[in-house]
């Protein structure tokens, strides 16, 4: 029998061990060709420390020890003479007497250094705080992952943004709003006595890019979360994750006092509501005491709110923001409101509400701003917000997960339109006042700055729902951590780390993924149209949906498709948002040959057969552009078919057949698009272009009732 057992642990065990399915995301450590590998152990051989009392500092070099000889391939000296890598901050005798100049590292930086300890080569990873030590830790293996370690290490990082937060839309029955990759990562119902071991993945994973808190619960909150039972988890978790240098923070529901009944109103006035806030406070955080705070979502989409009793976000946020105050904690106030009888254009009703406020938030308040004025669209201009509110530190939300962009299945890498937000100039304080200068503070002087992405995080063995999905998440990180980096070159890293370094894989792969959000606007949503999603699970094509409660649920209410035209005017002829923007951007949105082919129609009602830039008629254009979104795909999957067998076949798999899901679908949006505006505007389709497999009634009718991620 234990021979039997033995043969096939033999024979099973190299395939489990091979085996690819995802979870080890960007941190596989996997073994480097010898040569490079026995390099590296002679850099360093060992990993020491002057403060393995230290959690954070621990964890860093548990890191260390763990990935070092799986890279290198040989095991770590048990200490003495040789080359190590030396990890600290100040405290530690040895790195003090190194005397490193460590003000470039900030609070949260670091410094990576080779040089000589008493005649021993080092690879010194030195930070004023544990923290930045860790990051130090994780940088340092991700440039040996990747492949680009220099000869001489010298590197000095700090982040640009202080607040680097996941916001997880996960509820308290483990379902997940908007979430694609299984149930939420949170097993509340286990908590707070036993703790997945994935939670410890997770902190690994989120502080090899520098996230620093973490809002684990659904902006569209419980009462039930603010209860002791609900806070004792909510404290196991923040348990492991603080050695992560990871906060946790909480999404806060306004109306919980009364709906806990334990005070008669919520106006944020009354000081009975003010002084509950504070007691639950005071609660959080004897149990938490390194809480980060509050997330709210209020008056919006039918959350109560301090407008409930006709007071102001500034009132409601301040009053919570006295609470936490004492503690150290902030509170994160979100912009995304629109209200259900205001006839106003949505786009501008955020700014219309918020901008008048400037200047009214307390000092730990932080507005939380989508980074497009409607909902995370595949393409939004930049959210007239930013530059807008020069007294108030602006926090840029995005989403991580592909609500609008395909789900899980679509490869749609996101960097890409991240950086065009970021990229885009405000013109708030002339040239130059670009989106990511408000949020790293620089442009208003703010010390509390944030980015905030909503996960992509679940329970599924890949974490994200599919292998490409795991690239969003790293490069929110990395763009949280520095705003300036390229798409590109984080996906360049994040290939390497997750599949190979050979460069035949990892360029066209690089080039797929920077094209592959472009298609997706193409496919859905091109030359500046937004929002004609299906109803309530938002997948798939709805453009003809005309008759929701909510104008503004309404695809039609966004393209304004008649026979005459399509588009939604938001000039002054129009709805004026455009208004809403700096002047020089005001006038190029609102100018016709200025305004570009992505944003056309999100600002101008366009005549089916006026000309375009092209030479093409509005109407040919549109038409194109779904074709070009179809054309895409294919190419793509052109490109995989020859990169698939460069990977192993357990991943490879999952993405080939993902590709197939978004070709259909690609052809679906196109076809039924196509088959909509067609009978909105009554023109024959362009010579040689292929008619919709079916007609409209056909795309009408189809119905996805059990979409993942709508609850
Ligand atoms: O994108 C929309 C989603 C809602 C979400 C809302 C928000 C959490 O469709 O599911 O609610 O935005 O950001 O509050």
């Amino acid at each position: 029998m234990a021979v039997l057992v033995a043969a096939l642990t033999i024979l099973v065990w190299p395939n489990i061990a091979a085996a690819e399915d995802g979870y080890r995301l960007w941190l596989r450590y996997e073994t480097l060709p010898a040569a490079e590998g026995a390099a590296l152990a002679r850099r360093a051989g060992a990993v020491e420390t002057d403060e393995s009392a230290d959690p954070t500092i621990a964890v860093a070099v548990a890191e260390l020890r763990r990935a070092w000889p799986s890279m290198t391939g040989q095991p770590l000296a048990a200490g003495g003479s040789g080359a190590a890598i030396l990890i600290g901050t100040p405290k530690s005798p040895r790195i003090a007497a190194l005397r490193l100049d460590l003000s470039g590292a900030g609070e949260e930086g670091f410094v990576l250094r080779e040089m000589q300890d008493g005649g021993r080569p080092m690879i010194v990873i030195a930070a004023n705080r544990p923290t930045g030590a860790l990051y130090g830790a994780f940088h340092l293996l991700r440039l040996a992952q990747a492949g680009t370690l220099p000869d001489r290490l010298n590197v000095v990082e700090r982040p640009r943004v202080k607040l680097r937060m996941l916001n997880h839309w996960d509820n308290l029955d483990r379902t997940v709003e908007r979430g694609f990759s299984g149930q939420s990562i949170w097993d509340w119902w286990k908590l707070p006595t036993a703790t997945d071991p994935r939670y410890v993945d997770y902190a690994r994973a989120n502080a090899s890019l520098g996230i620093n808190g973490t809002v684990l619960n659904n902006v569209n909150a419980k009462p039930d979360t603010l209860t002791a039972e609900w806070i004792a988890k909510a404290a196991a978790v923040a348990d492991v994750l603080r050695p992560y240098g990871i906060k946790v923070y909480l999404s806060a529901r306004w109306s919980t006092p009364v709906e806990l009944k334990q005070t008669k109103t919520a106006d944020p006035l009354d000081p009975q509501v003010a002084a509950w806030w504070k007691a639950k406070a005071d609660e959080i955080y004897r149990a938490i005491p390194d809480f980060g705070g509050f997330l709210v979502k209020a008056n919006s989409e039918g959350q109560p709110g301090p407008q409930d009793y006709k007071r102001t976000h500034a009132d409601g946020a301040n009053m919570l923001a006295a609470a936490v105050k004492p503690h150290g904690g902030i509170v994160m106030w979100r912009a995304f409101v629109y209200s259900e009888v205001d006839p106003e254009d949505r786009a501008k009703q955020a700014y219309s509400e918020f901008k008048p406020l400037d200047g009214k938030f307390a000092d730990n308040v932080i507005v939380q701003v989508k980074n497009g004025p409607i909902d995370f669209q595949p393409r939004e201009p930049f959210h007239p917000l930013f530059g807008a509110m020069p007294k108030t530190p602006l926090v840029m939300e995005v989403q991580i997960t592909k609500e609008y962009l395909g789900f899980a299945t679509h490869l749609a890498y996101l960097a890409p339109m991240w950086s065009e937000v970021l990229e885009a100039d405000t013109f708030a304080k002339g040239k130059g006042s670009t989106v990511a200068k408000v949020i790293d503070g620089s442009l208003d002087g703010h010390e509390l700055t944030g980015m905030a992405g909503v996960a992509n995080i679940g329970s599924d063995r890949n974490w994200s729902g599919s292998i490409f999905d795991q690239a969003n998440w790293y490069a929110y990180g990395r763009m949280a951590w520095n705003p300036d980096l390229a798409a590109d070159t984080i996906a360049t890293e994040w290939a390497r780390q997750t599949f190979t370094r050979d460069p035949s894989f990892v360029q066209p792969t690089v080039q797929m993924m920077m094209g592959s959000r472009q298609a997706v606007v193409d496919y859905m949503t091109p030359l500046g149209l937004t929002h004609l999603m299906a109803t309530g699970h938002h997948y798939g094509p709805g453009p003809w949906v005309d008759d929701l409660a909510r104008p503004e649920w309404n695809p039609a209410y966004y393209h304004r498709a008649d026979k005459n035209g399509i588009g939604f005017d938001r000039t002054r002829t129009g709805s004026n948002a455009v208004a809403q923007y700096a002047g020089p951007v005001a006038r190029r949105f609102a100018d016709r040959r200025t305004v570009g082919d992505d944003f056309l129609l999100w600002f101008h009602h366009v005549g089916w057969d006026e000309k375009l830039p092209s030479g093409r008629t509005m109407w040919e254009e549109l038409v194109a552009r779904y074709d070009r979104g179809v054309a895409a795909v294919d190419a793509m999957q052109a490109h995989w078919e020859r990169l698939a067998p460069m990977i192993d076949a357990e991943r490879a798999r999952e993405i080939t057949q993902f590709l197939v899901i978004q070709k259909q679908e690609a052809i679906w949006w196109r076809d039924a698009s196509i088959a909509y505006f067609q009978s909105v505007s009554g023109r024959p389709l362009p010579q040689g272009v292929r008619p919709p497999a079916h007609d409209l009634e056909f795309y009408k009718a189809i119905r996805h009732p059990y979409a993942p991620g709508h609850h």
